[in-house]
């Protein structure tokens, strides 16, 4: 089996220590860490969707899955920070997963890509409610306001975001960019944000055309 391959179906049947091996394994052939991310980690893990979704997985084997991911991308994350850092772009952004939703991993890649190039970001987690978003633009005055959201209940909740923002004086200080498996361009558009990516790395180049970097 090729390399790329066992890693993907260690991270489907979630053995962490394999995820880990694996990774190292792929380092120390040469592969880039992101490279290693997007044809091994996150290959495994649409899998896993798709099995979520026909009812092939359940959960807590889901869980198991994203808990390997985690593990291989706590190796990979500080080395894609080093590999691109000589790039520096100038901008504070806040990012989060909106209210009810708990889903961190895209999110969380987003975050470690715009980190890698300069970018200071401040991850808010996951569930976070409109509220605290408002809350941290005032206090941190960041030039992007991140939201990410998985599921189509809880897409509205960017809406709200925005809506908040403006009642309290602040959308036109700050640039909305939005995200996640269910959101599309049509969607941003229809909630007045400033900007969407389908992926983290094209999240990268919108957030550097947002600063007109
Ligand atoms: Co959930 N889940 N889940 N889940 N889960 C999905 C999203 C689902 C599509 C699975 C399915 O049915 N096929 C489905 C949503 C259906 C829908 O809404 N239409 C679903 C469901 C239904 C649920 C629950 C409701 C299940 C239940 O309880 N019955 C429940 C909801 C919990 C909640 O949030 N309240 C639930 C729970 C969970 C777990 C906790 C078990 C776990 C999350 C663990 C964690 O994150 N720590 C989980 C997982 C892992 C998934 C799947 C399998 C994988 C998500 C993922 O991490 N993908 C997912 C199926 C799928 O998406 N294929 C599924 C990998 C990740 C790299 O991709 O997050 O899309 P993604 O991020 C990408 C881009 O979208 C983009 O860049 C990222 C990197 O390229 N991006 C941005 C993301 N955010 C961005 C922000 C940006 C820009 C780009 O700008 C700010």
């Amino acid at each position: 089996m090729a390399l790329y391959e066992e890693l993907q179906e260690s991270v489907i049947t979630g053995q962490t220590d394999k995820v880990v091996g694996m990774v190292k394994t792929l380092l120390g052939s040469g592969k880039a860490p992101m490279e290693i991310i997007s044809e091994g980690l996150i290959r495994g893990m649409s899998v896993v969707g798709q099995r979520m979704k026909s009812g092939e997985m359940f959960i807590p084997e889901v869980l198991v899955s994203a808990n390997a991911m985690n593990k291989g991308m706590e190796i990979l994350k500080p080395l894609i920070v080093g590999e691109e850092s000589l790039t520096i772009y100038a901008g504070k952004v806040i990012m989060g997963t909106v209210e009810g939703d708990v889903h961190s991993i895209g999110k969380s890649i987003v975050s470690t890509i715009l980190e890698s190039s300069g970018f200071t970001v401040l991850d808010m987690g996951v569930d976070v409610p409109a509220d605290k978003f408002i809350e941290a633009v005032k206090q941190e005055q960041p030039k992007i306001l991140g939201l990410s959201a998985l599921l189509t209940t809880t897409m509205p909740r960017m809406k709200d975001v925005i809506e908040a923002l403006k009642e309290a004086g602040f959308r036109e200080k700050v640039w909305v960019m939005v995200g996640g498996a269910p959101v599309t361009q049509g969607f941003a558009d229809s909630i007045g944000a400033d900007g969407y990516a389908p992926d983290a790395v094209s999240a990268l180049d919108k957030a550097k055309e947002l600063l007109g970097q």
